[in-house]
């Protein structure tokens, strides 16, 4: 497979792998939405992005439509995020964390 067919089948299969565990399927409950992050983010840079240590906060940052769960659409937005993240860091231009309430702005090296 290409990577980009990699990229996007693994979305698809990471999400529907967790959200269809418990609860609802296709969607994530908390529970199920603190292991995916958990178990599939790894790097120190895009952890401090999203906290899977304080996941009342971070699906209060996912959760767009307040149903208190994740959708497809919402993982996909933070997918999306973090890529934009990891992109600014290697640009140089830094991460904008959470909402982006501090270090606006904030360069490094
Ligand atoms: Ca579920
Ligand atoms: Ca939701």
């Amino acid at each position: 497979m290409a990577r980009l067919d990699q990229v996007i089948t693994n979305i698809v299969d990471i999400f529907l792998e967790y959200a269809d565990d418990e609860g609802k399927k296709r969607q994530l409950n908390k529970e199920e939405l603190k292991r995916v992050l958990e178990q599939e983010i790894q790097s120190p840079e895009l952890k401090e992005k999203i906290n899977a240590g304080d996941i009342e906060e971070a699906m209060e940052m996912l959760d767009k439509n307040h149903d208190g769960e994740v959708n497809f659409r919402e993982f996909c937005r933070c997918v999306c995020d973090l890529a934009k993240c990891y992109y600014h860091k290697k640009t140089g231009k830094g991460c904008k964390k959470g909402k982006g309430k501090e270090q606006e702005g904030e360069q490094e090296d």
